[in-house]
Order: C-alpha cells, then structure tokens, then sequence
C-alpha cells in the first residue's frame, strides 16, 4: 500500500486545498492529511487563522479524501511523521517548491501546482472572502511578496502586472501567477487589492487608478512625494470604502511594536532624543545611485528613520533641517535630516554611499533603549540606565523578511478589522510626505545653489 501525507492550515477551505488534496490522493492508495494546529501557526508564523482547528480538520474531512487526519503541532514533526507511519510519499502545493526538499531522503517529494484561481463558489459559506490581490512591479520585491503572503491566510496571490510585457511574463511564468502588461484596467478587474511594488514615482498614480476602480491598496514606501497627494488619497479611498495602507514593513511587525510601547511606558522616562540610522551601500548601477530625482538615499530609506520619530514624537515638529552628500549626479549618498520638537530633537540618518552604524536610539530623562542593526526588523533591543551593570533585553519573535505582518494587516483591514490600524497612522503617512516634500524642495533649491556656485 503506498502512503501518501500531505500538511496545511487549510483555512477557509477552498478549491486550492479542494484540488491539492484530490492529486494527493491520486499519488498512492492512503492519503494522511496533518492539519495545523494554532500554535503551531503561531510558531511557523503563518497569520490572520480564521477557522478553529476543528472546522479545519471537519473541512478536510468532508472532502471524503482523507484516509486519515492527524495533527500537525510542532517545527520537525513531518520526519518524525514520515517515518513513524513508512510514509512513501510527501506532497505539497508548488507554492513550497524546494522548502521540503530535505525530506527527500525519508520519502519521495512531489510538488504538486497550486490553483491560481480559488472563485468565491464554495466559499459562500465562509466568514471572510479569500482576497485576490495583484502585485504591481516584478522588480526585486515581488517574489519576496509572493514568499511572505503564502504565510497569510485568507489572501491569493495571482496576478503580476509590468508594462514591460517580456519581465511580467518571465516573473508569471516563474511564480505560476497570471502575467498582465497591456489594460491595466483589465488586471484590476481581476483582483479584489494590489500590492504596489513598482518605481516610486508611479505610486501615486497607479494607486489612484486603483481606488478610483474601487481596489484596496498596499503600496510600498514612499506613498507618494507630496502631502497634497497622500491627503487625496486617503481621502478617495476613505470615499470608495477601500482600504489604503502604505507598507513600511517595520510599522507592522510586533517586536517594533513592542519597542515603541516599551519606550512610551516611562521605563527610560520622558523621550527627549530618537536618532535613527540606515544606511547601506548601494551599487553604482543601480537605480538609487542613478537617479538623481527619485532615487537617493533619504527617498529608499527615510520612510523607516521617520517612524520611530514619528511614533514617539508625532509629527508636529517646530523646525527640520536638511543636509546632504550629493554625488556628481545630485543623488542624495547621505542624508542628515534634524528635527526639533517642543521637548525633544531627533536625527533621521540615512545612506546608500555611506556606511554608518545602522543603530536606533532612543533616549529618555531616566534611561535609554539602544536597537542594533537591522533594527527596522527589530529582533531584538535593550533597555540600558545610568547603571552600567541593570540591562534589560529583549527578543520579540520576527518570522520571515517582515512583509507577512503588513499583508496580515492589510488582509484583515479589509475584512473589516481595524485592530491594528494605529501601526501606522493617516496622519502619519500624511506626515511623512511632508518631509519627502520639503526633503525635494531643499534638495533642489541646494542643487540649484551648488550649479550657481560652480
Ligand atoms: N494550495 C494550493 N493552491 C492554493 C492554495 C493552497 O494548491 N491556491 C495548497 C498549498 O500549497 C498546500 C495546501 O494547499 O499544499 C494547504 O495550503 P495552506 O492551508 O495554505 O497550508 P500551508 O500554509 O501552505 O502549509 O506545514 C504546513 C505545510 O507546510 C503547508
């Protein structure tokens, strides 16, 4: 008898799963299905879990497709499993192609392909639609994106739209999602919300596009480059009844979370000083370093040095100073930028010609909390005193490269939770393209000084 096993949340059970199951089946002649449990959810870091574990293993029951379902509750568990029962065969949705690979030495391992398209039919009976989303752009984000969302549960990846029709085949063809170039307006039609991962000056315009057209929207930082901008943004989308999230994927991930409540709770005492650093050096080639007037580094990097000054100080600082290294091409290569709040200063610091320490430090009348490089992923941060000798540590638990936590929020924003819509606040994404602003106003008027100085 060949046995076959197979493992999932199978949340919100749809046709993906329907589908998976059924060629897991037609593999041998005993299917095992592991159904998740939530904290082995929690461990794995897949989010947004609707269902109670046991509507997902009743879900998977009544498919008649199981000759057996077991529990999946631990990291380890699938070796344990394959062993235990001689299991011949694992399989998995493509979605994974690779990740399991290690277990070719127990079983044989066969990557099924996953089904882009779940239709809404025999999800009627569900709390929440499986959301269809777009990703705008097949640039070096987008398959990180796609890596991240399979760890969210309720959303469906299936659409990539590029002009360049030959780079939205190429990435389709690789990640198995329906390739778009030509009607934008037809790739909106096919998704519920577009995750916008193109080149920064066509933030704004593709996220109107897609609010007006009644699409929620998660677009990467910097929304856009004027407060005038963001303002009509959220306000169309406040307007349409969709959702508009802009994604610095550090507001959203629960160790900066933790971070920014641990500075607030008077711990370190009154916030007087937030000095905020990213910096990393950037090839010549590459669009950062070429383009004078979107590129720079103030421009990649400064959505995620403002948040912490934002965060604890708000965004009605008294005066902002600019400075910046340019290169020969007007690229920002370092950009220093000071800020004075009625009771505190702060100092955003960002480079991609530069290397500096990339550290956040935020000091208070009794104390201060010191964030180690990549503090913008914040896996762990310390609370230090006049006393050398008292340290407080802390390592909040970070799955993944971050984006999981945004596209969980996004998800859950547009099934109508606003649980954690203070991550990151309208007012301050509004904000923060006032500093973009003032950052490109400055910075031409200091290009324009520099030309009439040469
Ligand atoms: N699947 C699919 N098509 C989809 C969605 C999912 O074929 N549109 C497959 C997945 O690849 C997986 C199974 O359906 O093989 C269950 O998917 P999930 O419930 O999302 O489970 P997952 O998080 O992929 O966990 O240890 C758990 C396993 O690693 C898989």
């Amino acid at each position: 008898m060949k046995k076959v096993i197979t493992y999932g949340t199978f949340d919100l059970f749809h046709e993906g799963h329907y589908n998976l199951l059924k060629r897991a089946k037609a593999l041998g002649d005993y299917l095992i299905v592991g159904v998740t449990t939530e904290y082995y959810d929690l461990q794995r870091g897949k989010l947004n879990v609707v269902d109670s574990i046991v509507d997902r293993i009743e879900n998977v029951k009544k498919t008649g497709l199981a000759d057996e379902i077991i529990v999946e509750d631990h990291e380890g568990q699938k070796q344990e499993d394959i062993q235990k029962m001689n299991v011949d065969v694992f399989t998995v949705g493509s979605d994974w192609i690779g990740v399991f690979d290690y277990l070719k030495e127990l079983c044989e391992v066969i990557y099924l392909e996953r089904t882009p398209e779940i239709s809404s039919s025999i999800l009627r009976a569900h709390k929440y639609p499986i959301v269809q989303m777009g990703m705008i752009g097949s640039g070096r984000i987008a398959p990180r994106f796609l890596a991240e969302a399979k760890y969210v549960s309720g959303v469906n990846v299936r659409a990539v739209y590029n002009p360049n029709e030959k780079s939205a085949r190429k990435f389709g063809r690789i990640h198995e999602v329906e390739p778009y170039f030509g009607s934008f307006a037809d790739f909106l039609s096919e998704v519920d919300a577009i995750y916008i991962a193109s080149p920064h000056e066509t933030h704004y315009e593709y996220a109107r596009m897609a609010i007006e057209a009644g699409r929620h929207v998660l677009c990467e930082k910097p929304l856009t480059f004027t407060v005038r901008e963001a303002r009509d943004l959220y306000e169309l989308a406040k307007e349409r009844g969709v959702v508009l999230m802009e994604g610095i994927k550090t507001a959203y991930c629960p160790g900066f979370i933790q971070m920014m409540n641990v500075a607030k709770s008077g711990r370190i005492g009154e916030v007087r000083d937030v000095e905020a650093c990213f910096s990393r050096i950037t090839a010549p080639e590459l669009r950062e370093m070429r383009d004078w007037e979107f590129g720079g580094a103030f421009l990649e990097f400064g959505s995620y040095t403002l948040l912490p000054i934002f965060k604890l100080f708000g965004s009605q600082y008294e005066s902002v100073e600019f400075d910046s290294i340019l290169a020969e091409n007007g690229v920002d290569l370092y950009t220093k930028i000071h800020f004075r709040y009625k009771d505190g200063l702060a100092l955003s610091k960002t480079g991609i010609g530069v290397k500096s320490e990339g550290q956040l430090v935020i000091a208070g009348t009794k104390g201060y909390i010191l964030a180690e490089s990549p503090w913008w992923l914040t896996k762990s941060f310390v609370v230090r005193y006049e006393d050398p000798g008292r340290i407080e540590r802390y390592s909040p638990k970070f799955l993944g490269d971050g984006l999981r936590y945004e596209i969980a929020d996004f998800v859950s924003k547009i099934n109508g939770g606003n649980r954690m819509g203070y991550c990151l606040t309208q007012e301050e994404s509004v904000a923060m393209a006032g500093v973009v602003e003032r950052f490109m106003e400055n910075r031409v008027h200091r290009a324009g000084h520099l030309a009439a100085a040469q």
